[in-house]
């Protein structure tokens, strides 16, 4: 695609999607951090963590989801804000956190860290006045918990972690496009570490469903009921279920379910306009762009990620596979978490993966200077 095409493919997007709702808020509050670490002369990274949903209709019942926990990006952003960056974390809402992420999905609930004050001690417990008890974190977390906790606050107080939630892939290429383009007064300073898992489909406004997709002809018998009698079908949208006049009512021709095409949830999905090139050429062109490439099958990851290193000439595709993520990455050469020294209390891959990229930008600022 030419680079004009880009742009209009860009207008065309971004003015048919509505914004999300809090999009000026966001981005007043990342303004105003951006300025005060540019000012500092701090290093910014913007990270993105955790999955993009699909909505199938407007007033969105059903939508259409991945598996990211959000782990790669949370984790990254606690290395990150240890190496002396900035965080910007846009994130799916409710996804992992850094910091909190250690309990928040824990097996045990959050209720099991805590104790009542003088607890293990029988079940007195229960009789006492709860305005005379105390609650306090098990001793056996207490370590734990306080070594977070600290790490937590830190990042907190000296301003140095931004959180920005996201819901839907529509809000997500909002915010991103309007927090890249914050980032311009950074220069090279400025990082983008695409971690989010970012879905490639998409329903086209026109094409969505205002309420819920019906499962029966109830509501539309309603609707028709005194109107003229006109020809069946519904005016369907993107993901709506065929209707009766079809022309396979009947049946497909392939062995599938025999259940008729009328009764079936037939979702058409529009590919999502490829931004990395708008946000290398564009929207962040001084900035380090670092972007992931998840891949199921081992044979084409290698060559999806350099494809996408071809294609949008960004600075780096780390490659990662759904079943081994947690351990192994390719990073130009593959990076395998027990390369980390025995003594390393968590052995998380992003021990390694947050000081090399942290080196690539440091050469990046450099040739920029030059
Ligand atoms: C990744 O590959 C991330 O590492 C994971 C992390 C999503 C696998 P978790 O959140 O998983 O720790 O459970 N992110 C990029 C995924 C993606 O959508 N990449 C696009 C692609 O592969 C390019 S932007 O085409």
């Amino acid at each position: 695609m030419s680079s004009a095409q880009s742009v209009q493919a860009e207008d065309a997007y971004f003015s048919s999607n509505p914004q999300p709702r809090h999009l000026a808020s966001h981005l007043a509050q990342a303004e105003s951090f951006i300025n005060a670490h540019a000012a500092a002369g701090h290093r910014v990274v913007l990270i993105t963590s955790g999955g993009t949903t699909v909505p199938l209709e407007r007033q969105t019942v059903r939508f259409i989801d991945n598996f990211s926990a959000g782990t790669r990006g949370a984790t990254s952003a606690e290395y990150f804000l240890a190496a002396g960056y900035a965080v910007i974390f846009l994130h799916r809402e409710f996804s992992l956190q850094p910091y909190s992420r250690h309990f928040t999905h824990a097996k045990d609930c959050f209720l099991d860290f805590l104790d009542e004050d003088g607890d293990g001690d029988g079940d007195q417990e229960g009789n006492q006045d709860a305005t005379t008890r105390r609650v306090v974190v098990r001793k056996k977390d207490q370590a734990r918990i306080l070594g977070v906790l600290r790490e937590y606050k830190k990042a907190k107080a000296s301003n140095m972690l931004l959180m920005l939630p996201f819901v839907t892939i529509g809000d997500y290429l909002h915010e991103l496009r309007g927090i890249a383009r914050l980032m311009r007064p950074l220069g090279p300073a400025g990082l983008l570490y695409l971690a989010a898992a970012v879905s490639d489909f998409f329903v086209p406004p026109e094409r969505m469903s205002e309420h819920k997709i019906q499962s029966t002809d109830a509501a539309q018998a309603l609707q028709d009921r005194g109107k003229p009698s006109k020809e069946s079908g519904s005016g369907n949208s993107s993901g709506s279920r065929g209707s009766p006049g079809d022309e396979d009512e009947a049946f497909d021709n392939f062995d599938a379910p025999r259940v008729p095409r009328s009764k079936r949830l037939v979702v058409d999905l529009d590919p999502v306009p490829k931004f990395l090139e708008n946000l290398v050429d564009g929207w962040a062109p001084e900035g380090m762009i670092v972007s992931y490439k998840l891949e199921t099958d081992p044979a084409i990851l290698v060559h999806k990620a350099r494809a996408s290193l071809d294609r949008y000439q960004h600075h780096l595709v780390i490659g990662n596979l759904l079943t081994t993520r947690k351990w192994e990455v390719v990073f130009g050469r593959p990076l395998r978490a027990d390369e980390l020294p025995p003594d390393e209390p968590e052995s998380e891959i992003e021990a390694l993966i947050i000081p090399a990229v942290s080196e690539l930008h440091d050469e990046h600022i450099a040739s920029k200077k030059a």
